[in-house]
């Protein structure tokens, strides 16, 4: 174990008896269009690890299509049930941390790892009877949260949702942005909302060759642009960052801790969006969170139009001290008629969640209606 990473130990080891996948399918109350395209169902995996009576769940965030990165549910069942389960069932873990190395020779895939490392690390904070957030080491018993807005078809008709969301206290919005769809966009959202913590996220639609039209973007106070070019990219994004004056955040480009060292290293990015399941789950977010403490750069959460079980494993990483900007974390009822969990994920009036009291994620994962939902399962037993 690396130096500093004690808290990371409750002390108890964990036996992996079974491990169950569910894939679930949930409609969105409303589309939601990004750049890459638009989302209305989810296909969503579920992991269940049980070390005797005790069970932990995490959740597969990859999209339905391979169009953010290159994980769908699909490849992530594949990935869990060929490698990832056969090395993890019916084995000891001295702490959910030391599950990073028994993945180790499984190149990416991080979100159907994250799946797995996330439900474990729900049970160890349940064998240890604290909330996971604490297990982890988080200090924020509140976290300040934003919504990042689709692409509407009308400017009209993205006013009226910013307004809805400012009115239920949500202190940052992201707009997403595309080609054709941008600086007329955000300019018109800056003139209807002076004050408003604002942001964009491109979803790397552009390139260097719209260099012109990403100068635009400085002239609207923005807190940020996310990922506006390539999703793998880092050195482009770091001659953006040269010549524009909105800091760059980057998301899809960033995997690991690794990642981040080198982005900042070269100047692609001054904030760092963090997803556990792009980085293949809470040991790995600690890690790239710490590294861009260490380098003075702020970092927050994002969001893959979760359930409930993947949305409460981020307001758990959320209390870590380096968030300490707004993230996606927002009310299930955004999202859904009904969530996979009780409570479901409330924000106050405030703008913020609070932590959960109850030990692991805090949240009861709703079985019966997991199973009502639950398109395919396979359990996993040595
Ligand atoms: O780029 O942050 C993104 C949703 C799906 C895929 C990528 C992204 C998003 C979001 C939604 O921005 C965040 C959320 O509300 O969950
Ligand atoms: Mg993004």
């Amino acid at each position: 174990m690396a130096a500093g990473e004690e808290a990371l130990t409750s002390g108890e080891p964990m036996h992996i008896d079974s491990i169950t996948l569910r894939e679930v399918r949930m409609r969105l109350l409303h589309p939601f269009e990004t750049s890459f395209g638009i989302t209305e169902d989810r296909r969503i995996v579920i992991v269940e690890v049980r070390d005797g009576a005790t069970t932990g769940y995490g959740e597969v965030t990859a999209a339905e299509g391979p169009f953010y990165s290159h994980e769908t549910p699909e490849t992530a069942w594949h990935v869990l049930s060929d490698f990832v389960i056969p090395r993890t069932v019916g084995r000891d873990f001295r702490c959910a941390a030391d599950f990073a190395s028994v993945v180790d020779g499984i190149r990416g895939h991080n979100m159907a790892k994250a799946g797995v490392e996330t439900a474990l690390w729900d049970l160890e904070a349940h064998q240890a009877g604290v909330p996971l957030w604490k297990l982890l080491g988080g200090q924020r018993e509140e976290i300040d949260c934003g919504v990042s807005i689709g692409i509407q078809s009308s400017v009209d008709q993205l006013l009226e949702k910013i307004q809805t969301e400012v009115d239920a206290g949500y202190r940052r919005i992201k707009m997403k942005i595309k080609p054709g769809r941008d600086v007329e966009d955000v300019a018109a959202v800056r003139d209807a909302f002076p004050d408003m913590l604002l942001m964009a996220d491109a979803n790397s639609a552009y390139s260097l060759d719209d260099f012109e039209l990403l100068k635009k973007l400085d002239g609207y106070d923005l807190m940020m642009i996310e990922q506006p070019l390539h999703w793998e990219d880092i050195v482009d994004h770091a001659a953006l960052g040269r010549a524009i004056r909105t800091p760059i955040c980057l998301d899809e480009s960033i995997h690991s801790a690794d990642d981040a060292r080198k982005a900042i290293q070269v100047g692609a990015c001054r904030i760092v969006n963090l997803k556990l399941g792009r980085v293949g789950g809470h040991r790995s977010a600690r890690a790239v969170h710490d590294i861009c403490r260490e380098r003075g750069v702020p970092v927050w959460c994002g969001g893959m139009l979760e359930s409930g079980i993947g949305r409460a494993h981020n307001v758990a990483m959320s209390s870590l001290d380096n968030f300490t900007l707004p993230g996606d974390v927002s009310a299930s009822k955004r999202y859904w008629e009904e969530d996979l969990i009780v409570p479901e994920v409330e924000v106050a009036p405030d703008g913020r969640i609070g932590m959960p009291t109850g030990s692991g994620i805090g949240f009861r994962p709703r079985v019966d209606f997991i199973d009502a939902i639950t398109h395919r399962h396979r359990l996993f037993a040595p």
